[in-house]
C-alpha cells in the first residue's frame, strides 16, 4: 500500500521538492524579507518626486552601522542630487564638475562644514555626516545652488522618483514607524508619520502633503 502510493505520487513529490529546494535557495539571509511600496502626492494628488521616506522598526534594534558614501557633484550651476538621504556616520563628496568655481558651506547643527572656493575637477575631502538630522548646503557664490542632505540613524531608506513612487526592500518582518520627508518641510515642520506592519502587499503606503512644491530655483530665475 505504502509502495503504491509512493509510486502514484513520486512525480508530484519530486515537483515539491523542486519548489522547496527552490524558495530555500532564492531566500535572502534573514529569516524573511518583506518589500513596502510607497506613493506620495501634494495636496492637488499630484506625484511628488524627491520626498524622503524612511522605516524605523518598533520593539527591535536597528542593524549594525555600516559606513556608506554618497556624491552630491556641482553640474550646471545646480547640486546634484537635490536630495540625498545618508545613514549617520557616512561620508559625502561634492566633487566640481563645472567650468565655473564654487564655495561650498552649511549653517546647520546638524553639521555645519565649509569647502571654501575650488575649481573644476577638484574633489575635496569627503564631509562625515556624524549626527542624525537635516543639512541645507549652500553655495555662497551661488545664491540660487542649495542641496538638502538627510542623515539618518535607520538604513531604511528610500527616495520617490519622478512619478511619487518609491520602494522599500529587504526590511525584516515586524512593525515600523514610516516617516516621509520633503524639502520644503525643512527641520521645522514635522514628517509625515505613519505605523504600518510589513508585509507583500501590492497596494503602496500613500503620503499626500499639505503643500505643492515650489519648483527648485535655477540660475535664470535668479538674474
Ligand atoms: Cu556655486
Amino acid at each position: 500500500m505504502k509502495l503504491l502510493f509512493l509510486q502514484k505520487y513520486r512525480s508530484l513529490l519530486a515537483l515539491a521538492l523542486t519548489v522547496t529546494l527552490t524558495l530555500v535557495a532564492s531566500s535572502p539571509m534573514v529569516a524573511h524579507a518583506a518589500k513596502l511600496n510607497f506613493q506620495a502626492v501634494d495636496k492637488n494628488g499630484n506625484a511628488m518626486s524627491d520626498v524622503v521616506v524612511y522605516a524605523t522598526p518598533v520593539g527591535a534594534p536597528l542593524p549594525a552601522s555600516e559606513k556608506t558614501e554618497a556624491i552630491i557633484s556641482q553640474n550646471d550651476m545646480q547640486f546634484s542630487p537635490y536630495v540625498t538621504a545618508i545613514r549617520t556616520g557616512s561620508q559625502v563628496k561634492f566633487p566640481n564638475y563645472d567650468k565655473m568655481e564654487h564655495h561650498v558651506k552649511s549653517f546647520s547643527a546638524t553639521k555645519e562644514f565649509e569647502i571654501k572656493t575650488y575649481e573644476r575637477g577638484v574633489v575635496p575631502p569627503p564631509v562625515i555626516f556624524d549626527k542624525p538630522g537635516i543639512v541645507i548646503v549652500y553655495c555662497l557664490l551661488h545664491n540660487w545652488m542649495r542641496a538638502y542632505v538627510l542623515v539618518l540613524d535607520t538604513p531604511y531608506f528610500v527616495k520617490t522618483d519622478q512619478n511619487g513612487a518609491a520602494m522599500l526592500d529587504k526590511l525584516p518582518d515586524g512593525n515600523y514607524e514610516i516617516k516621509a520627508w520633503h524639502p520644503i518641510l525643512g527641520s521645522i515642520k514635522p514628517p509625515l508619520s505613519q505605523t504600518v506592519k510589513v508585509n507583500d502587499q501590492a497596494t503602496p503606503v500613500k503620503w499626500q502633503f499639505d503643500f505643492v512644491p515650489v519648483p527648485r530655483k535655477s540660475k535664470s530665475a535668479a538674474y
